[in-house]
């Protein structure tokens, strides 16, 4: 142990799962990414995700500096002793760092003893409930036009549920937009990147975006939005309410929510389902959005609240207000995260659906994963634990690279949401 004190004298299988070594990779094929690698005596390598979009070398240096010293020694089947330890033990509990970092121990740790048990991932949690779990793709365009044209490709590729974003007039620039054929990619400058932002201009367009997509692809295709934490609560209402005629899968971040109520006045206004909490890292972050029904998905993900142990938590509580999972999937989470997301969402009763944008090929090349996509879903593998392993060599050829997010500024240039 850390103190010092001789360790106990460990036997049989719990030898085996001694954890000998832990290790923060930090890699870029395309984006940056930090992945944590823990091994056992007896060999067996569990991988963690650590990535936090634009805050990557934080979590590293909190898993380098004040965890990875903390795992040698222990043993690696004492999943919730050690979540536990490096929850209350931080003092300076929650953040979307110190949880990132946790996940990223806790996601290696159950790859392990699911490899140790020689069962895939979702066998631990209770087993299948479901063959495959549903997705939604990213369309995005320059106009209404060219946004319906990439949704057409996506329900051509077989998906069942898509998110529509496009351009806002006016604007030089707008979140969620692809630039030239590169695959949309929010971080790409060292330093943020300022863009202008105008509710007033999005909120005339989004509802003849919808429109024009149900007049062009009909009823049965999914649609999906997300406000990206831009609106004021009463703005979200109108918007909400104006999209109600396109029966929407679910309006996203429609306003900031450390204020929780604030999803009161949307509720009361319109019957647009809501979803909410990529940014949140614990279950505190939206326990009254969840137990006053303010909601009917929940957002938040493995990778940035805990990880297995405590979004399991989470979706309890969540299934008891029927409200269900609805996992981020942007592309600033790696394969690791989707591995064991797909798992998780396999499982999970209260299950609603799964994002997926696409990684890029050489995100794919550095973490060969065994989950592969069939008919609008996407389906874990049946190899032992998450099914997504890191090509270390291929991974130090991509030295990590500083970017930041963007932010946005009213037409008066003061700071808004981004
Ligand atoms: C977005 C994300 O996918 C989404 O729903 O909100 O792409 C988000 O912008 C990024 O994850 C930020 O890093
Ligand atoms: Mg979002």
């Amino acid at each position: 142990m850390s103190d010092g004190t001789p360790q106990m004298q460990v036997e049989g299988s719990a030898r085996d799962r001694q954890i000998v070594s832990a290790r923060v990779i930090v890699t870029c094929p395309g984006r940056n990414f930090v992945t944590l690698r823990i091994e056992t005596r007896s060999g067996i390598v569990g991988l963690g995700d650590a990535t936090l979009n634009g805050r990557e070398l934080a979590v590293a240096s909190y898993l380098q500096d004040h965890v990875v010293p903390n795992l040698i020694g222990r043993d690696a089947g004492r999943i919730e002793d050690l979540w536990q330890f490096l929850y209350r033990g931080a003092y300076w509990r929650r953040g979307p760092v110190t949880m990132s970092a946790i996940a990223a121990v806790d996601v290696a740790l159950w790859d392990i003893v699911a490899k140790l048990a020689k069962l895939p991932l979702y066998q631990m949690l209770g087993g299948r409930s479901r063959e495959g779990a549903l997705v939604y793709g990213h369309a995005n365009g320059r106009d209404i036009a060219e946004t319906s044209d990439e949704v057409r490709r996506y329900i051509e590729k077989g998906f069942l549920a898509v998110r529509a974003q496009c351009a806002v007039p006016g604007l030089p620039k707008t979140y969620g937009i692809a630039v030239g054929a590169k695959a949309y990619e929010p971080a790409e400058s060292e330093l943020p990147l300022e863009t202008a932002w105008s509710t007033s201009k999005y909120l005339q367009i989004v509802p003849k975006l919808f429109e024009q997509l149900r007049v062009d692809h009909g009823n049965d295709i999914e649609l999906l939005h997300d406000g990206h934490h831009r609106m004021t609560p009463i703005e979200a209402a109108r918007l909400a309410r104006d999209l109600e005629p396109y029966r929407l899968f679910w309006l996203e971040d429609a306003t900031p929510a450390e204020n929780q109520r604030s999803f009161e006045i949307i509720r009361r206004h319109s019957v647009t389902p809501l979803a909410v909490g990529e940014v949140f890292n614990s279950i505190w972050d939206c326990k009254h959005l969840i137990s006053e029904q303010l909601i009917d998905y929940i957002r938040t993900t493995i990778v940035h609240a805990g990880g297995i142990t405590h979004v399991r938590r989470l979706a309890d509580f969540a299934g008891l207000h029927q409200v269900r999972t609805g996992f981020h999937g942007a592309t600033d989470l790696s394969p690791v995260t989707m591995g064991a997301a797909l798992h998780f969402d396999s499982w999970v009763p209260n299950f609603g659906i799964q994002e997926w944008m696409f990684h890029s090929q050489e995100t794919e090349d550095v973490f060969p994963h065994d989950y592969f996509f069939r008919d609008g879903r996407l389906f874990c593998g049946e190899s032992p634990g998450h099914g997504v392993s890191i090509d270390e060599k291929l991974a130090a050829r991509y030295p990590y690279s500083p970017r930041q997010l963007p932010v946005a500024r009213l037409p008066d240039g003061s700071m808004w949401d981004w």
